[in-house]
């Protein structure tokens, strides 16, 4: 069977990547399972750039195609920010997740609400020898100054789902892969990767 390598470090994304993927009927493996330990400098100026990036990394370094993530939170009040940088949204090294919820719930308190914000995944597919392939997702909602449930990871306790009456957080996995961003954007990818893998 075909193998496709989740080229993530981070876990929360690997757990709902492994969910969202099964469909496509191929061994799904994990940096762990092949013993890779590949930290890919983040420097680009786009979700594309940083997804490319990782995934063509990632593929050279295993020689198996390879899906690669980039993510962020685009909060209107901050302008878009933290957007691409999302994983580093915190002035002090080695700050959490939850550190940086707090940190934006700070940076937004004086503001009046809604806080209205966007997730938005960009998926890059890397076949070694090949061109990348891109696909994407969006995800609306607001950040709201408490922290509610105990899922997923990141952002998701202060991301509020109005329509569901929800944070992200209060989703089962089964719901937050229909909805979010990510699920959005591996939707977009399913048929770029039958084209891979089946024809
Ligand atoms: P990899 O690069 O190894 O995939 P990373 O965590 O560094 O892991 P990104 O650079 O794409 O990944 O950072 C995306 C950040 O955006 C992530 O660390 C979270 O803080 C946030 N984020 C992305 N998707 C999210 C989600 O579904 N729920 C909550 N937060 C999310």
């Amino acid at each position: 069977m075909k193998k496709l390598l989740i080229a993530t470090n981070n876990k929360g994304k690997v757990k709902e990547l492994h969910e969202l993927l099964k469909e496509l009927d191929v061994e799904l493996v994990t940096p762990a399972d092949i013993n890779l330990n590949l930290d890919v400098e983040e420097d680009g100026a786009t979700y594309i750039e940083n997804a490319s990036k990782k995934a063509i990394a990632f593929a050279q370094a295993s020689g198996l195609i390879s899906l690669a993530d980039d993510s962020g939170l685009e909060v209107d009040a901050l302008d878009g920010a933290p957007g691409l940088y999302s994983a580093r949204y915190h002035p002090k090294p080695g700050a959490d997740d939850a550190d940086r919820r707090a940190y934006m719930i700070e940076n937004l308190k004086d503001k009046s609400r809604p806080w209205t914000a966007h997730f938005h995944a960009t998926i890059a597919i890397a076949v070694p020898g090949e061109d990348v392939k891109i696909a994407d997702g969006d995800c609306y909602g607001e950040i709201i100054p408490e922290e509610r449930g105990t899922g997923g990871f990141g952002y998701d306790p202060i991301f509020f789902m109005p329509e569901l009456g929800k944070t992200m957080s209060e989703l089962e996995m089964e719901e937050k892969n229909r909805l979010s961003h990510r699920a959005r954007a591996v939707m977009n990818a399913m048929p770029i990767l039958r084209e891979i893998f089946f024809n």
